[in-house]
C-alpha cells in the first residue's frame, strides 16, 4: 500500500487579490494561503510531506466541467485594466477578477489534478492542496462565491476519465453549500456528494431551496446528493461528529468509494466570520481520520473557504498532521449534539432512507416534543423541548374528513388538532420519544389521537385519562386499554376488559395516589404491555400536579418510553411539571407517605378483583395473568 502525504502549495496563487473595495469579497485574501503554509512550516509538517509541484490545468481539463463560454470569459480577464475587471466582476455574485486571476485559477485546477495523480499513481497515499481561488460554488457556466473553476468537480471528472473510477466521494465540509458541485453531479450516481452548510431555513447565502435536505439528486443520481443544512449557527464538535456518525459515514461505507475528495473549507471552524460555528481545529483531525478509512486511504483534501486566519491555519495543520498518521488529538467539551442538529440529521436520514440500507438503524431519538404554538411560552419550560411545526389547516381538514369526521364536530377543535397530530406523528415515526400537546378539547383530541395511532399500526395503546371528560367510545376496540381517573362515577359506563374507571380523589396532602399507581395502575399497565401510552389531562382533574407527574414518571418504563401527553388545562405549572417528568428531569418531592383511607383501599381491591376476572381472557399477545403474574395475591 502507498505511503506518504503530498502537499501542494504554490506562492503564485497569492497574487490573485481584490483591487478595489468590496465588503463581500474582502475576506478572500492571499494571506489565507501564506499563513496556512507558514503554520505548517512552524509545526515542521511541510518537511514531513512529499512536495508535489502545482501546474496549470489545461483548457481541455477545465472543459470537463465548464462551458467554453465560461472559459473564454475568464480568459478574457487576463488583459483587462482595473475598470474592465471591475465591470466583469459585477456580472457575478461575489467574485472579483485580478489580472492574474485566470492564471491562479488554472494553477488551482492543476494543483488539484496533480494531487489526484500523486494519490492515484500510488506515489503517495493521501495529500492536501492549498489553492486559491476556491472552487465549490463555481458552476458549469458561471463564477460565484469567490470561485471561478470548480477544482474538485474537475478532479472528479478527471479521475473518472483517466483512472476509470466508478465511485468517487466528495465531502464538502466548507460552511457554505457547494451548489456548483451539486449541480454538476446531480444526475451522476458515480459521484456521491455530501455537503453540510449553514442554512438557517434558507436565510444564509446562497439562500437556495435546493440546498435543503430534500435535494437528494435527480434521475439516476437519486440518493447521491446529500445535503445537511444547519438551521442554527454555533454548531460545534459534537454536531459535526454526529453528522459523520449518523449520516455521512454509514452512507460512505455503503457506497464504498475508490477515491475521496474533500472540499475542505475551514469557514465551518470556530472564529470564522462567515460560518459563526464553534467547531475547534481538533475536530478536523477527526473528520480527516474517519475519511482515511475509506477508499484504501486514497484521500485528497483541497482547500475551499476559511476566513479566520488563525482558525484556518490551525485547522489546516490538524488536517495535514492527521494525513501524516499522527495521533488524533482529544476532543473536549459537550459531547451531545444540539436539538437543531439532531433535527437536521433526522430529516436528511429520512430523505435518504429509500436509497441507503445502512441508514436503517435507529438514531437515539429526541426526548420531548411540543409544537411551535408554544413558542411564546417555550421559555417557561424548564427543560429543552424540541419544537415541532404544526400541521397546516388544509392538511388537517383532509385528514380529519377522511378518517375522523365522526369525532370532530367543531371547527375550533379541528384547528387545534394541527399541533396535536404534528407531535403525535413525530412519536409514531419514532423521531421523538415523547411529546406534549395542549388542547382546548382533550377528549376529542385523544379520541382522534387513539384512532390515528391504531391506524398507524399500534396494536396496544394504553390511555390514561385524568379528569371529568365525556369519553368518546372508541371504535378500535381491542387495541386500546383505557384507565379513567375521575372523581365521580361515570354514569352508564361500566368497567370492562378495555375500560376501567378508577374513582379517585387525591387527598389534600396529595400523595395517597401512590397507592393507586403502585397497587393498580402499574400492574395493569405492565401486564398490558402497551406499545404507546397516551396520558390525557382534562378539566376538573381529581389529581394534583404531583400525582400527575408521578404517572408520567412511572409510566415511562412502558412502551419504550413512548408517551404522548394531551393537556386541556393550560396551567403553566402543570405543563412544566409534565415536561420535566418527560425529559427525565427531577420529580417534585412527594413528602411523607400518607396511607389511603380504608374506603379507597377497598375500592382498589374491588377494581383489582373485577379486573382479574375480566382479565382471565388475557390480553391478546401479552403476559400471563394480569395481576397474579406480578406476585400480587388477591383474596376473594
Ligand atoms: C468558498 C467560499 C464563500 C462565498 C460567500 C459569499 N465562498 N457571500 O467559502
Ligand atoms: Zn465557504
Amino acid at each position: 500500500m502507498a505511503s506518504g502525504t503530498a502537499l501542494i502549495y504554490d506562492e503564485e496563487m497569492t497574487t490573485h487579490k481584490l483591487l478595489w473595495s468590496d465588503p463581500v469579497c474582502d475576506i478572500e485574501v492571499p494571506e489565507r494561503l501564506s499563513t496556512s503554509y507558514e503554520q505548517l512550516k512552524c509545526y515542521h509538517l511541510v518537511e514531513r510531506c512529499v512536495h508535489v509541484p502545482a501546474r496549470e490545468g489545461s483548457e481541455e481539463e477545465i472543459l470537463l466541467v465548464h462551458s467554453s463560454e465560461h472559459l473564454e470569459a475568464a480568459k478574457s480577464s487576463q488583459t483587462m485594466n482595473e475598470e474592465e475587471l471591475k465591470r466583469l466582476s459585477g456580472n457575478y455574485d461575489a467574485f472579483f477578477f485580478h489580472p492574474n486571476t485566470y492564471r491562479c485559477a488554472r494553477l488551482a485546477v492543476g494543483a488539484t489534478l496533480q494531487l489526484v495523480d500523486a494519490v492515484m499513481s500510488g506515489k503517495v497515499c493521501n495529500g492536501m492542496a492549498l489553492v486559491r481561488p476556491p472552487g465549490h460554488h463555481s458552476q458549469r457556466n458561471t463564477a460565484n462565491g469567490f470561485c471561478l473553476f470548480n477544482n474538485v468537480a474537475i478532479a472528479a471528472e478527471y479521475a473518472k476519465l483517466k483512472y476509470g473510477l466508478q465511485r468517487i466521494l466528495i465531502v464538502d465540509w466548507d460552511v457554505h453549500h457547494g451548489q456548483g458541485t451539486q449541480y454538476i453531479f446531480e444526475e451522476d450516481p458515480s459521484v456521491l456528494y455530501f455537503s453540510w452548510h449553514r442554512y438557517e431555513h434558507q436565510e444564509f447565502w446562497p439562500s437556495l431551496k435546493e440546498s435543503d435536505y430534500d435535494a437528494v439528486g435527480l434521475g439516476k443520481g437519486k440518493g447521491f446528493n446529500i445535503n445537511l443544512p444547519w438551521n442554527k449557527v454555533g454548531m460545534g464538535n459534537s454536531d459535526y461528529l454526529a453528522a459523520f456518525f449518523h449520516v455521512l459515514l454509514p452512507v460512505a461505507f455503503e457506497f464504498d468509494p475508490e477515491l475521496v475528495l474533500v472540499s475542505s473549507g475551514y469557514d465551518s471552524g470556530i472564529g470564522d466570520p462567515e460560518g459563526q460555528m464553534n467547531a475547534t481545529p481538533e475536530v478536523f483531525a477527526h473528520l480527516t481520520h474517519f475519511l482515511m478509512q475509506l477508499a484504501n486511504g486514497k484521500l485528497c483534501v483541497i482547500l475551499e473557504g476559511g476566513y479566520h486566519l488563525k482558525s484556518l491555519s490551525e485547522s489546516v495543520c490538524m488536517t495535514v498532521k492527521t494525513l501524516l498518521g499522527d495521533p488524533v488529538p482529544q476532543i473536549t467539551g459537550e459531547m451531545a449534539p444540539c436539538l437543531s442538529a439532531i433535527e437536521s440529521i433526522q430529516n436528511v436520514r429520512a430523505a435518504h432512507k429509500p436509497y441507503w440500507k445502512w441508514l436503517m438503524y435507529e438514531v437515539p431519538p429526541i426526548k420531548t416534543a411540543a409544537t411551535t404554538a408554544w413558542k411564546g411560552s417555550a421559555h417557561l419550560l424548564p427543560v429543552p423541548v424540541h419544537l415541532v411545526k404544526e400541521m397546516d389547516e388544509t392538511e388537517i381538514k383532509v385528514l380529519v374528513s377522511g378518517f375522523y369526521a365522526d369525532l370532530v364536530k367543531e371547527d375550533k377543535t379541528l384547528l387545534s388538532l394541527g399541533s396535536m397530530l404534528a407531535i403525535l406523528d413525530k412519536i409514531l415515526q419514532k423521531e421523538v420519544c415523547n411529546g406534549i400537546a395542549e388542547s382546548p378539547a382533550a377528549a376529542v383530541s385523544v379520541a382522534v389521537a387513539l384512532r390515528h395511532s391504531v391506524r398507524f399500526g399500534f396494536q396496544r395503546v394504553l390511555c390514561v385519562f385524568v379528569g371529568d371528560m365525556q369519553i368518546i367510545p372508541n371504535t378500535e376496540d381491542g387495541k386500546i386499554l383505557m384507565i379513567h381517573i375521575c372523581e365521580k362515577e361515570q354514569s352508564g359506563k361500566a368497567s370492562s376488559k378495555h375500560y376501567i374507571s378508577l374513582n379517585w380523589k387525591e387527598d389534600a396532602e396529595g400523595n395517597d395516589f401512590f397507592s393507586a399507581v403502585l397497587g393498580f395502575i402499574l400492574p395493569v399497565a405492565y401486564s398490558y404491555q402497551p406499545n404507546l401510552t397516551v396520558i390525557a389531562v382534562g378539566p376538573n382533574r381529581s389529581l394534583g400536579i404531583r400525582g400527575i407527574s408521578l404517572l408520567f414518571a412511572l409510566l415511562q418504563g412502558l412502551s419504550e418510553s413512548r408517551i404522548f401527553a394531551v393537556i386541556e388545562d393550560t396551567e403553566i405549572n402543570l405543563m412544566q411539571s409534565v415536561a420535566k417528568a418527560l425529559v427525565g428531569a427531577s420529580m417534585p418531592h412527594f413528602g411523607v407517605y400518607i396511607p389511603p383511607t380504608q374506603e379507597k383501599v377497598n375500592r382498589t381491591k374491588i377494581l383489582r378483583d373485577q379486573f382479574q376476572r375480566n382479565g382471565q381472557e388475557q390480553w391478546s399477545g401479552s403476559n400471563e395473568n394480569v395481576l397474579t403474574g406480578l406476585g400480587i395475591v388477591i383474596r376473594a
